[in-house]
């Protein structure tokens, strides 16, 4: 038989877990069991590994994914020697890998580095745009390199901040002012996030945001509408239609979804089409400037007054149940969730193609 085994690696040690297991079933109801079957991975809130048995037809129930003792392998080494086998064995137990996660404590490109490590093609961005796509301040950066424009961001570490934070203080309120919006570096958590408008607000944000990294960023507030495009493919992207987000109450007569019940989605989003246009193609950009394969959404604020396009992050792990923004996004465009599921399998394929012939990975260099 030539179906190709996808291993599905879901749950994982972040506040995403039940996220990560709701996402992992949609997926699994959406591949196309003539082409796949499912070799199913779940790592436990405290971070172990489960295998459980070839699928040939997706779960019919949540609590299927955490597997019965009698179905599931609850052995961490039996997972990861399954997904090393490739190296022990010379045939590999799975074709393609598929995370469904964040990595540990937030921060990425771990996982990514296991397959590498296991020398198995995977689904989405790479080592290192996922561990890049995890700091908000690496992005930034390379934002800037790229020229794309965005909000002014100061940034320092808990022991610059600890040695003396009168002239951080002092800058932020000079070069940003208030209000402004204090983050842990890393994106992988969403809690430690604040908004600061005055000094003493400051101060109480950057200890909050320090309970969740070593590094913090402070940004300026900026008055915009916040617009998302899904960007697909490898070496030469495509931009889906873009999308907006909005505060609810004020809009209720377009085609929208709820997220939370605090905000919904306008797909497309209900801006003219050459702004459309510019924004799809900073999309663009920014996939190519963090050195993005496989997805990312990417998310921008378009100011209110003079509709200036400012980049404000890139996601390579985005919400991906059916009813998420980049989902919706691509099947606005033309791609179904069942469609878009394939194109990613292809795409993690061609990639591994594409650098299995370099001559370093034969070691030649
Ligand atoms: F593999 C993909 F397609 F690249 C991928 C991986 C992870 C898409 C979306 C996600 N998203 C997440 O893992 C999540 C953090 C939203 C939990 Cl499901």
């Amino acid at each position: 038989q030539n179906k190709l085994t996808v291993g599905l690696i879901y749950g994982g040690k972040s506040g995403e877990h039940e996220i990560s297991l709701q996402t992992a079933y949609a997926v699994s109801q959406a591949f196309d069991y003539d082409k796949y079957e499912l070799l199913p991975f779940y790592i436990t809130k405290q971070g172990e590994w489960k295998v459980g048995s070839k699928l040939e037809g997706p779960f019919t129930a949540l609590e299927q994914l955490k597997f019965d003792p009698e179905s599931g392998n609850g052995s961490t080494g039996a997972a990861i020697n399954l997904l090393f086998s490739k190296l022990s064995t010379g045939e590999s137990a799975i074709d393609v890998a598929f995370p469904l996660l964040h990595g540990t404590n937030g921060e990425d490109g771990t996982i990514q580095g296991l397959f590498e490590m296991a020398n198995l093609p995977y689904v989405g961005a790479g080592v290192l745009a996922s561990a890049a796509g995890m700091d908000k301040v690496i992005m930034k950066k390379l934002f800037t390199d790229a020229g794309l424009e965005q909000c002014k961001y100061s940034y320092f570490t808990a022991t610059e901040w600890e040695r003396g934070n009168h002239n951080l203080i002092q800058n932020i309120e000079k070069e940003l002012g208030y209000p402004c919006f204090v983050k842990p570096a890393n994106l992988g958590s969403s809690v430690g996030i604040s908004k600061a408008s005055t000094r003493d607000e400051l101060i109480k944000s950057v200890a909050f945001a320090f309970r969740y990294d070593v590094k913090v960023i402070v940004e300026e507030f900026v008055d915009a509408r916040e617009v998302e495009v899904g960007v697909l493919g490898n070496d030469e992207p495509l931009a889906s239609v873009p999308g907006e987000i909005v505060s609810s109450s004020e809009y209720y007569d377009y085609t929208a979804k709820y997220l939370d019940g605090k905000s919904q989605m306008l797909i497309p989003a209900p801006i003219d089409t050459e702004l459309a246009e510019r924004i799809r193609d900073l999309a663009v950009k920014a996939f190519k400037a963090v050195a993005c394969s496989g997805l990312c959404r990417a998310d921008f604020f378009v100011k209110k007054g003079d509709q200036t396009i400012w980049i404000n992050e890139v996601n390579t792990m985005p919400g991906f149940t059916p009813f998420s923004m980049y989902p919706l996004l691509w099947r606005e465009t033309g791609l179904s969730y069942e469609a878009l599921l394939d194109r990613l399998i292809e795409l993690a394929l061609e990639r591994y193609e594409a650098r299995q012939n370099l001559d370093f990975e034969n070691g030649v260099n």
